[in-house]
């Protein structure tokens, strides 16, 4: 199986490329911000329990996202490799996946680590606001509040998948295209 974890900041374009990504390569995408959205929109008991953080530009619980994860890969059972995007999101997220990846008798492939600059972010998310309808891409401090939860759990992601060799940063501004061009240079020779 290929397992591909797509990381970086709030707005780094983890959503965009993940599209384009799952189309090539045919893998199931889990995004826990979609699927975190989805139950907020049909009102269900986690989904109510979750706006309350994600309004604030907060993590949700983990116990609330590992389930949900869980879950998801045990509906896939014929997947020829995932593509986590948004998730893990702090260390904790971390062990968990690898603890059900184990149990799949797999493991996370590659890391694929987007960088892209704090105000091209805040700037791209202000943008998106306009339109999506998204209560946490209106308000500029609560965008900025994301980046700091992002500084003081998420990043911490990275370095525990750094002890295995698994991340490889790549370049996250610039065109849509690029962007793409960059990723699929690291998954080709290791699909
Ligand atoms: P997510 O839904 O994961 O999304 P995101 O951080 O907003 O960013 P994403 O990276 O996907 O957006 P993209 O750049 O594609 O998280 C939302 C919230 O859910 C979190 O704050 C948290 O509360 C909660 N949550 C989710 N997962 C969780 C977890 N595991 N644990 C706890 N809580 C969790 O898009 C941004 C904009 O940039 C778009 O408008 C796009 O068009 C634009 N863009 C993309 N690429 C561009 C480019 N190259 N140039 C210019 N603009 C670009």
């Amino acid at each position: 199986m290929f397992n591909l974890i797509l990381f970086g900041p709030p707005g780094s374009g983890k959503g965009t490329q993940s599209e384009k990504l799952i189309a090539s390569y045919g893998l199931i995408h889990l995004s826990t911000g979609d699927l975190l959205r989805n139950e907020i929109a049909r009102q269900t008991p986690l989904g109510l329990e979750a706006k309350n953080f994600m309004d604030k530009g907060r993590l949700v619980p983990d116990e609330v996202v590992i389930g949900m994860i869980s879950s998801a890969l045990d509906n896939n059972p014929n997947a020829k490799g995932f593509l986590f995007d948004g998730f893990p999101r702090t260390a904790a997220q971390a062990e968990a996946l690898d603890k059900l990846l184990t149990l799949k008798q797999t493991s996370i492939t590659v890391m694929l680590a987007l960088e892209v600059g704090e105000e091209e972010l805040v700037q791209r998310l202000l943008k998106r606001g306009k339109t999506s309808g998204r209560s946490d891409d209106t308000n500029e401090a609560i965008i900025r509040e994301r980046i700091v939860e992002y500084h003081n759990k998420t990043a911490a992601v990275a370095d525990y998948y750094l002890k295995f060799n698994k991340v490889v940063m790549v370049k996250g501004e610039g065109s849509v295209d690029e962007i793409f061009a960059g990723l699929c240079k690291e998954i080709d020779p290791r699909v």
